[in-house]
């Protein structure tokens, strides 16, 4: 079959016996996330149509406005993975605690937790600039058929067995990884189906792209404010580019198709930096590494941190591999 051709959903079929533990739910869940994909997508596309943009009011545990596109992608996707009961519990940036989905109950066998952020970077929805989802997906560690609890939930990203991410930008694309490579999946809005776009995703080894919000670099650790100032030096095949969208699916995006690190460091106003380890940094970092490209906080593997809090913060670096590893030269010096 021309591989261009292939829709997510012949793709998933076809890619399901390659799964560890075969049975079937896991394609039925990365399935429940692509029917979500194409409702939010939907929503976010008539964004500026309706008056559906602005704050809702509400705050979510972080503090922050949460805009109604926010809640709308969270109820949406929380809906579907619980009206197809193929979850067992779902763990949401928009949510105080993590939500069990029949897990007490013995007639319901399922064995996944998935953890989303369902709109990411939505301060640029009234702007019309690209946001998009992440998940992650887990095999639950307590038995089948007893209540979730927050172990299931604070696991490793090493354990983790999908993820992947939506963006939501000039087209909306889907991308992921069951842990065998990353593929992106694009959808033609006419027929509401995704294409097999850009199969077997990789970073550059390298890149001259460097994206970090530059506003806040004065409350920088010194081994980061090195690495910008050795960014910004004309030396070799430096200067590089700085590019920063605000949008970490469309920054890291753009930085595995065209090469370049991405930075969100701890600060003097920051202490643990901004993104959540468990619905940002370890989907991301599950799929840079499946990449080719390499995440950490500045010393240590993202996917071998083991998360204490549902809404953990920690510093993220992550991108080309050789960039990385220059980033992370930097902050050891300063250690
Ligand atoms: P959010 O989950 O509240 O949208 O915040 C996460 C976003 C990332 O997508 C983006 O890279 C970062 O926050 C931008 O933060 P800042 O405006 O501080 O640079
Ligand atoms: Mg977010």
């Amino acid at each position: 079959m021309d591989k261009k051709n292939t829709t997510l959903g012949e793709f998933i079929i076809e890619n399901q016996s390659s799964f560890q533990y075969s049975s079937g739910e896991l394609s039925k869940l990365i399935n429940a996330i692509r029917l979500a994909a194409k409702v939010v997508n939907h929503e976010v596309n008539k964004a500026g149509l309706i008056d559906i943009l602005g704050a809702a009011g509400d705050t979510n545990i972080q503090g922050e406005d949460q805009q109604k596109l926010d809640v709308l992608a969270n109820d949406r996707f929380i809906q579907t993975l619980k009206n197809r009961e193929i979850v067992c519990g779902i763990a949401s940036e928009e949510e105080d605690h993590f939500i069990s989905v029949n897990s007490h109950d013995e007639k319901h066998q399922n064995k996944y937790v998935v953890l989303i952020d369902p709109l990411d970077g939505s301060s640029n929805i009234d702007v019309n600039v690209s946001v998009g989802t992440i998940f992650s997906i887990y095999r639950r560690v307590t038995p089948i058929g007893s209540p979730v609890t927050l172990e299931d939930f604070l696991q490793p990203g090493i354990n983790q067995v999908a993820a992947g991410y939506i963006i939501y930008g000039t087209s909306t694309m889907l991308v992921y990884t069951t842990g065998d490579g990353v593929n992106g999946f694009t959808l033609n809005p006419a027929i509401g189906t995704f294409y097999l776009s850009h199969p077997r995703m990789e970073f550059p080894e390298t890149g001259k792209i460097y994206s970090v919000n530059e506003g806040n670099y004065i409350h920088f650790p010194q081994g980061v404010k090195d690495y910008i100032k050795y960014c910004q030096r004309e030396e070799d095949d430096r200067p590089y580019t700085s590019r920063y969208i605000g949008s970490l699916v469309s920054d890291f995006h753009r930085n595995m198709i065209k090469g370049g690190i991405y930075i969100y460091p701890k600060s003097s106003t920051a202490s643990e930096g901004k993104l959540r380890l468990l619905y940002e940094c370890n989907p991301m970092a599950f799929l840079a590494e499946q990449a080719r490209g390499k995440a950490s906080d500045g010393f240590r593997r993202i996917m071998e941190i083991q998360p204490t809090e549902l809404h953990q913060r920690i510093p993220f670096f992550c991108g080309s591999r050789k960039m990385v590893e220059k980033a992370e030269e930097f902050m050891a010096a300063q250690k």
